[in-house]
């Protein structure tokens, strides 16, 4: 058998794996990694219906508050509010998450039984089973899982919920189908699921920036830092500053977006200094970010990526920070000759 036929056999393998699984269960938990995104949410939602139309009990244990923009897709009742119940499941999935340590609280409380499923290339394994493969979005795997369902013949169907939440995780992830990495896979996915009923308003309504972000803008504008041999855009955004915009951190982490479309910028920074902690978001458009988060005990995509680092001088961390981007620049500058 040829190594991709043995590949191939092996992915096949865990999905019906996973699907014996949940076949075994009774009551099933999914979890997301902290502060889940749009492809998070949208993963567990497409999974938590399908495990409704197979007649299991389920539940989605939020670490996080979940924002008030999905409550259309993630249910009104459920946003902006923990939910950990106290409650033994046969199976928790994990989705989304590479690692262990972006789930906060612990698995094994919730069962001894933990499927993860995940898309990233920097997957650190763990679980009692887990599917990773490489897409632009864990939504595609969910996709794939459904689609095997319906090939054993399991009585599941796509449903408008279904097809919306899978949409905006691949919309999410994939920057809007801008990334580099979408390929014709995640729009012949996406087509299909368009034809299943994915509601684009909503989506394009998710991504939406509130308004509260324009004077936030007007600020940070003022500040932004461009080097323009490196093409670096960078700026640090203080709590200060957030205050007097009336404006919010999840705002001021959105601006990275904004950041990121400027022309001739190949990588953006935002630096959130919070009490003795700076958070850190970057975007690029060709240098590995999360190899350089990982420096700084993060972690991400490779052209989205961002840390938590612990230092009580924000100035030091910015520098250290620019000082590896450039670094890479210049190594991928020398490969590139
Ligand atoms: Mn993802």
């Amino acid at each position: 058998m040829d190594i991709s036929k043995k590949l191939e056999c092996e992915i096949m393998d865990i999905k019906t794996q996973i699907i014996e699984q949940i076949n075994d269960a009774s009551n099933i938990a999914i979890i997301m990694h902290d502060n889940p995104d749009a492809d998070a949410i949208g993963s567990a939602i497409a999974l938590e219906e399908i495990l409704k139309q197979l007649n299991k009990n389920t539940a989605i244990i939020t670490q996080n508050k979940i924002k008030k923009k999905y409550a259309q897709i993630f249910g009104k009742a459920r946003v902006n509010k923990y939910y950990l119940p106290n409650f033994y499941f046969d199976v928790l999935f994990v989705l989304d998450c590479s690692e262990q340590s972006r789930i906060s609280i612990k698995l094994k409380d919730y069962s001894d039984n933990i499927i993860v499923i995940d898309h990233h290339k920097n997957f650190n394994p763990y679980g009692t089973i887990y599917w990773q493969e490489n897409k632009i979005s864990n939504s595609i795997l969910i996709f794939y899982l459904i689609k095997e369902l319906i090939k054993q013949k399991y009585n599941v169907f796509f449903t408008e919920i279904i097809a919306t939440a899978l949409y905006m995780g691949i919309s999410g992830d994939s920057f809007n189908f801008r990334n580099l990495n979408t390929t014709a896979e995640t729009h012949q996915i996406s087509a299909e699921l368009i034809e299943y009923g994915a509601d684009l308003e909503y989506v394009n309504e998710i991504e939406k920036y509130s308004r509260s972000i324009l004077k936030l803008q007007k600020q940070v504008w003022d500040n932004l830092i461009y080097d323009e041999q490196y093409k670096i855009i960078y700026t640090v955004i203080s709590p200060q500053t957030i205050k007097d915009a009336k404006s919010t951190y999840e705002d001021a982490s959105q601006i990275i977006n904004v950041m990121r479309l400027i022309s001739d910028v190949d990588v953006a920074i935002v630096f959130i200094p919070l009490k003795n902690k700076v958070y850190i978001k970057t975007r690029s458009h060709s240098i590995n970010v999360s190899r350089i988060m990982k420096l700084f005990g993060g972690g991400g995509h490779e052209l989205a990526a961002g840390a938590v680092c612990y230092s009580d001088t924000t100035f030091s961390v910015v520098n250290s920070v620019i000082k590896k981007v450039k670094e890479a620049i210049d190594i991928s500058k020398r490969q590139a000759k």
